[in-house]
This record gives structure tokens, C-alpha cells and sequence, in this order.
């Protein structure tokens, strides 16, 4: 079998190598050159734990080759971004783009299947349309289905291999060809199902994170008012066998989470009420944050004031800015009239106008520390060692030692605690 990828970012690139690594001829295709040259060249353009060895196997082998434009093959991988416009619908336009660039290769016998997340329909609403065009039976000529990718970035190649897979075929053979092909590498269980359901099902994983979350965000806001510690609330609460509170923070990123409801509420209206609010609790993070950290100076009589962000990545220990709520927060934070310095040990080029490249150098005359993000070199700093104006904290991820800041001399601030 021949596969043509057609989209090489986070999850195509990967998805294209794995198959080139267990003898399947792939040929990668992406409207970016710089993508393609990353498989020409073999230069990443993308981070991955794992990448670059596999990615250079699969190209000297002479089972990996890249165009900007696809070639005839048995089987069509689309896997292209689907982001949401700013009000907040779903943006199709890759999707279709890339569905209609195949359409001139596609023969009689293949099998094109959809990796993007999408919102439910989108098989049906987008791809058919497009795929009629090829004058070819859809279902008997050509087999066509939806099989989401579920990895998480940092973990993709174990998650590849390891994770159930969830396929849904426009008709059972499509499932069934699909199937046979993923079990190539995928070691998980691959559960059948229609194209519908599995669109639906990938974004309702994400969507029953980001609702959560979002619980666990109101929580935290209401811990004043109730004078308690939330996480500690979450930590008794969790050890119910039926019971999983998720956890609050400044923010929900990432390229999946922060979108994928939003597929929901488009097509949900009135009815994606629980989805929607969510969504804007989740939103509304940043600003709380901010807010926070204003009033904390405010107590201590500082006005104006110098905050030093430590984390700008969208999660612990990635490299990724996507997304992030710690951009938001300083958006915030300097909409106050706060100043702002940040540091991010994992984001190594300055992609921020507050980055500095040393910790000493954004904590130095900081009258806050702010901690944005739970990387575990924060979570190993010695409060000891670190020099600021005020030695005052502010942990939005419980991801500090309280007694060893206190200890120090810092006074402690933790979201979601009254008892700060
Ligand atoms: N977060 C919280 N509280 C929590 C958990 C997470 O505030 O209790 C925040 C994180 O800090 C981060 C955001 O949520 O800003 C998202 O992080 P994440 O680790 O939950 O998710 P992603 O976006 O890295 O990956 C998710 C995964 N989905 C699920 O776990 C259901 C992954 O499996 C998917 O493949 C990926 O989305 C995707 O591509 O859809």
C-alpha cells in the first residue's frame, strides 16, 4: 500500500513517519515549503520527542518523500489545522482546501480519511462534496472515513502506538479498511463506528476537559467566599472512586482544548449551554488572575509594581505557546499598568516582548513572583536562592512547596485558597 499525508504539522508529520518506519511508502504533502523541506532536508520544523531519529530512518530507507502537491496513492491521510475564526465558528476552510487538492489523484479503490479534529459533519458537510467531484461512487468506488488522532504533544510517538483508536466510516467497509490500515502500527484497541460519532466523540473528550476545568475554575473563585483551600477540597473530593475534579489555573491553552468546544456550542446553540459557559469561565481565567495579582500588591501597599512571570508555555514541561493563557495575563496584567518580565526555561528563542533568559534577571526587583505555568524546574527552585524586591509569591498551578517559600521569608499566595 501507498499512503499520501496531506498536512505535515503536529500530527500528520508523525502520523507519516510511523507508517514510513513499518515499510508503508508515504509521500507527504503540504502547501508550506518549509514543512516539505523538513522531510526533503530532514530538518524539523516542528519539536517531538523522538522525531528527528525516526524521520531520518524513514527518509534514508527511501520510504518517506515530500511535495507540495500530492501524487496518486491507495490510501489519502488529510490532517490539517481546523481553528476557529474570532466569532468563534469553525474554520473549514483547510479541511476543504486539502480534500479538493486531492480530488485529481484519487482513483477507484482508495481510501481518504480525515485525522483533523473537526466538528461532527464535517465528513458528510465538507469532504463529500468535494470527493463527488472525482465522479467516483462514494462508498463502493472510493471508502471514506474520520479516524482522530487522540496523542498528546511531548508523548506523540507512545500515544500513537498505545492509544485505543476511534474510527468512524462513512459505511462499515470504509471502517474496515481504515482499521486494517492504522493496525499497521497502533498496538491499542481500534473501536468501529460511523464517521458522525467518532467526529463527535473525539470533540467530546476534549470538550468534557475543558467543562471540568472549568468547574474547578469556579471553585477557585468562589474559595474566598467559602474560606477554603480548593485543591485541597479537589484532592479529598478525587478520592471518591466515581469522582474526578479536574484543576483550576490562570487559563485553559493549547490548540485542542480551548477550541474543540466551540464546535459544539456552533452547532449546539441554545441547547450547548453547560459547553458555552464553560468555555467563557475558562476565558475569563486570565483576567481573574490578573486581577488577583493586583490585589495581592494592592495589600501590600504597592502600587504599580514589577510582576515576574515565571512560565509562558500553554502547560508544564512543552515547548508550546499556543494558546496560552500566559500571554493573556500579561495582557492584563499590563492593561492594570503593571510591568511585566517573564521567563520560560522551555521557550528558548525570545518569543515574547517581556522574555528575559535568566530567572535572575526577571525576579531581580520584582515585587511579585507569578507562576503561570507547573514546570518542573519551578517546581525544583530553592526559594533560597532567588532575589526579588518584595518576596511575595503568587502559585496559580499548586505547584510550589508552600512551607520552603514560607520558610524563606516569601509570603504565599495560591489561587483557589482563602487562606493565603
Ligand atoms: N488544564 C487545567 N486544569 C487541568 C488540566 C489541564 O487548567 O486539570 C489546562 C492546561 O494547563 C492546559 C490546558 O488545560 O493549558 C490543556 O492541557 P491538556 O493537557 O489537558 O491537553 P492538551 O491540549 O495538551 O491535549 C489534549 C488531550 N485531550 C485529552 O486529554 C482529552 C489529547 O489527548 C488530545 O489529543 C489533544 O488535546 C488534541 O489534540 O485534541
Amino acid at each position: 500500500k501507498t499512503v499520501c499525508v496531506v498536512g505535515l504539522g503536529y500530527i500528520g508529520l508523525p502520523t507519516a513517519v510511523m507508517f514510513a518506519n513499518h515499510g508503508v511508502k508515504v509521500h507527504g504533502v503540504d502547501v508550506n515549503p518549509a514543512a516539505v523541506r523538513s522531510i526533503q532536508e530532514k530538518q524539523l520544523h516542528i519539536e517531538e520527542n523522538g522525531l528527528q531519529e525516526r524521520l531520518n530512518k524513514a527518509v534514508d530507507e527511501g520510504f518517506l518523500t515530500a511535495s507540495t502537491t500530492p501524487v496518486e496513492a491507495d490510501v489519502f491521510i488529510v490532517a490539517v489545522p481546523s481553528p476557529i475564526n474570532p466569532d468563534k465558528t469553525a474554520n473549514l476552510e483547510y479541511v476543504r482546501q486539502a480534500t479538493a487538492s486531492i480530488v485529481p489523484y484519487v482513483k477507484k479503490g482508495n481510501l481518504v480519511i480525515l485525522e483533523s479534529t473537526v466538528p461532527p459533519k464535517t465528513v458528510e458537510r465538507i469532504m463529500i462534496p468535494e470527493l463527488v467531484k472525482t465522479g467516483l461512487e462514494i462508498g463502493t468506488d472510493i471508502y471514506v472515513s474520520h479516524s482522530p488522532e487522540r496523542v498528546i504533544p511531548g508523548r506523540i510517538f507512545e500515544e500513537l502506538v498505545n492509544n485505543d483508536r476511534i474510527v468512524g466510516g462513512i459505511n462499515r467497509k470504509s471502517a474496515e479498511l481504515t482499521k486494517e490500515l492504522y493496525e499497521t502500527f497502533v498496538k491499542g484497541q481500534i473501536h468501529l463506528t460511523d464517521a458522525t460519532t467518532a467526529e463527535l466523540v473525539k470533540v467530546m473528550e476534549n470538550t468534557y476537559r475543558d467543562v471540568n476545568i472549568a468547574f474547578a475554575n469556579e471553585l477557585a473563585k468562589m474559595a474566598d467566599l467559602l474560606d477554603v483551600n480548593i485543591w485541597e477540597a479537589i484532592k479529598f473530593a478525587n478520592f471518591h472512586p466515581r469522582v474526578n475534579v479536574h484543576f483550576p489555573g490562570p487559563g485553559v491553552g493549547g490548540h485542542c482544548i480551548a477550541v474543540d468546544p466551540w464546535f459544539l456550542v456552533e452547532l449546539g446553540g441554545e441547547k450547548a449551554q453547560i459547553i458555552n459557559m464553560s468555555r467563557n469561565t475558562n476565558d475569563s481565567m486570565p483576567k481573574f488572575t490578573a486581577q488577583k495579582t493586583q490585589a495581592i500588591l494592592n495589600r501590600n501597599k504597592i502600587a504599580g509594581g514589577k510582576v515576574a512571570v515565571l512560565g509562558l508555555a500553554f502547560k508544564g514541561n512543552v515547548d508550546d505557546m499556543r494558546e496560552s493563557p500566559s500571554t493573556e495575563v500579561i495582557e492584563e496584567l499590563q492593561h492594570l499598568g503593571l510591568e511585566v518580565v517573564s521567563y520560560d526555561p522551555h521557550i528558548k528563542e525570545n518569543k515574547h516582548e517581556t522574555q528575559t533568559q535568566s530567572l535572575e534577571e526577571a525576579t531581580k526587583d520584582a515585587n511579585i513572583i507569578l507562576v503561570l505555568t507547573d514546570h518542573n524546574e519551578f517546581k525544583a527552585y530553592n526559594p533560597l536562592t532567588i532575589s526579588t524586591q518584595n518576596k511575595i509569591v503568587f502559585d496559580t498551578k499548586n505547584c510550589l512547596n508552600r512551607e520552603s517559600w514560607q520558610e524563606a521569608g516569601f509570603q504565599f499566595h495560591l489561587l483557589g485558597d482563602a487562606k493565603n
